[in-house]
């Protein structure tokens, strides 16, 4: 074979970047730090092979898929602010969608600003923080996104545009009805000004390519910007942020076609958690934003079109990550880069009568979490250990080589890396806030508490941590589904005492031994 000079010298070049940020020149390794907006861990990898979704499978099977992962609030912004904060939503003072982080924690480092610190080149793209809540310190480079319209049919695009009074009259999303006044009340799920079916349709499948919708053009451009940060003599830490299968569940119509409506499986348990009180989980006010979803209870029918959009949106959003790590392959980085992917929160697809997220519930509060380390010598495996999405800040940091700075209320759990079944935490914490509840104790906080066996969820006035409104309490032994809540069973009332000082020791008690 003879070789054209050219051609092989470029090649030598090629290889001379390549190993330019490989281990012998930089110790440190790249991070590649994947956002996955309102996914919850339904997913081939999972253990639901029925989701196609073989590229976070691919990531899942070079590292390891954590089970039992719990955000610490189940909406977009708190969930988010506390996992790149390192807080808790009671230190960052971010509980719903208009407060940024900086006002309580002016001077935080958050986890890209403390890589970027320590001399890694920090990029940030499509959904990391919350809407209009991104934050500059956190980057190396201004974050971007490209923009894409929300709908690809016209006919979509301009019911998203039409006001309430607009719409067809008889027609459920014209204006003048009410949202549930507890969802409206208390749960911030949508951008400010957004109401009873004032937007679109919830799912629409059109025969179009990927790039289409943002998710195709954030793809692209983590692929260009991989090129460059190849380039770069520095460690990356590149943050890429995918908003499917968030609302509405739009996606290329192949996706779709992945999928046999007519085998789609309804949830189970059509019905509020018995014996809870009634704002333990919520309809889902966010849904009925959309056009033509009715206020109350979603039809059999409807609610298998939603989760054939859910999945879809899926599918859509996984062949975006599957061509971003074909550009780590293809640029021989992924030898020395950790790849992390995870979901800011779960989401309820008809359980409990409910839609969305918003609540304690195990649906919501438990999300994916999969991280690959290059030569993990436990790459393939799951992890059933208790974790949190406030422990990812300390992971990443110390599996490259960073201090931990104090103000982390997380731990890292890189010993579950080489041990999945070593022990640790005895307890993950969630929050929820909610409106006035029946005992007089003013605004709620929900402080829920999952163990190893239970969910136990405490309601207590916001001012007043002593006023208790309501407890829940759920055996995931005999009902995992949180269909009963147990608390008020005279046989359970030593449990609850036991579960309320263990509780009240909050996450500072339920540390792992290291
Ligand atoms: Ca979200």
């Amino acid at each position: 074979m003879k070789l054209i000079p050219g051609l092989f010298a470029a090649a030598l070049l090629i290889g001379a970047q390549v190993s330019s940020i490989s281990a012998e020149d930089s110790p440190k390794p790249n991070i590649l730090f994947i956002a996955v907006d309102d996914l919850r861990p339904e997913l081939g990898c999972y253990g639901q092979r029925y989701i196609k979704s073989p590229n976070i499978d691919r990531i899942a099977r070079a590292g390891m898929v954590f089970e039992r992962a719990y955000c610490q609030q189940a909406v977009c912004s708190p969930s988010r602010s506390s996992l790149m904060t390192g807080t808790r939503p009671d230190t960052t003072k971010v509980w719903d969608l208009k407060t940024h982080f900086r006002a309580a924690l002016p001077n935080v480092v958050t986890l890209g600003q403390h890589f970027k610190n320590h001399g890694y080149f920090v990029q940030g793209m499509g959904k990391i923080y919350h809407g209009n809540y991104d934050d500059a310190p956190t980057w190396s480079v201004p974050w971007k996104t490209p923009r894409t319209p929300r709908y690809a049919l016209p006919a979509n695009a301009k019911l998203d545009r039409l006001q309430p009074e607009e719409r067809p009259v008889g027609d459920a999303s014209r204006g003048g009805a009410r949202r549930n006044a507890a969802d409206a009340g208390t749960a911030p799920d949508g951008p400010t000004g957004s109401g009873k079916n004032s937007r679109g349709p919830a799912f629409e499948s059109a025969e179009v390519p990927d790039n289409t919708y943002q998710d195709g053009k954030v793809a692209e451009l983590a692929i260009e910007t991989l090129g460059d940060l190849n380039q770069r003599k520095s460690p990356f830490f590149l943050a890429v942020g995918f908003v499917k299968p968030h609302l509405p569940f739009v996606a290329p119509k192949k996706y779709w076609d992945l999928y046999d409506p007519q085998e789609i499986r309804l949830a189970p348990n059509k019905f509020r958690p018995k014996d809870a009180p009634d704002y333990a989980v919520l309809p889902g006010g966010e849904l009925r934003n959309y056009h033509g979803i009715p206020e109350d209870s979603i039809s059999d029918d409807l609610a298998r079109q939603l989760k054939h959009g859910y999945y879809a949106a899926i599918s859509y959003m996984d062949a975006q990550v599957g061509r971003v790590l074909d550009e780590l392959d293809r640029l021989h980085l992924r030898t020395n880069t950790i790849v992390i992917l995870w979901g800011d929160h779960g989401w309820k697809l008809g359980e409990h009568d409910a839609w969305c997220k918003h609540s304690n519930s195990e649906n919501d509060a438990n999300a994916p979490l999969l991280i690959s380390v290059p030569g993990m010598k436990s790459a393939g495996r799951h992890s059933k250990a208790l974790v949190e999405f406030v422990d990812i800040y300390p992971t990443l940091a110390e599996l490259a080589g960073l201090p931990l700075p104090g103000h982390l209320e997380g731990v890292s759990f890189r010993p579950l890396l080489e041990n999945p079944d070593r022990a640790w935490k005895t307890a993950a914490f969630s929050q929820y806030p909610r409106g006035a509840g029946r005992s007089g104790a003013g605004q709620l906080m929900g402080y829920s508490m999952r163990t190893d066996r239970h969910r136990f969820t405490v309601w207590v006035g916001r001012d007043d941590h002593s006023k208790v409104d309501a407890i829940e309490l759920y055996d995931h032994q005999t009902d995992p589904q949180e269909n009963q809540n147990l608390a008020k069973r005279p046989e359970n009332a030593a449990l609850v005492e036991k579960l309320m000082a263990q509780w009240k020791q909050g996450w500072r008690g339920a540390l792992p031994l290291r």
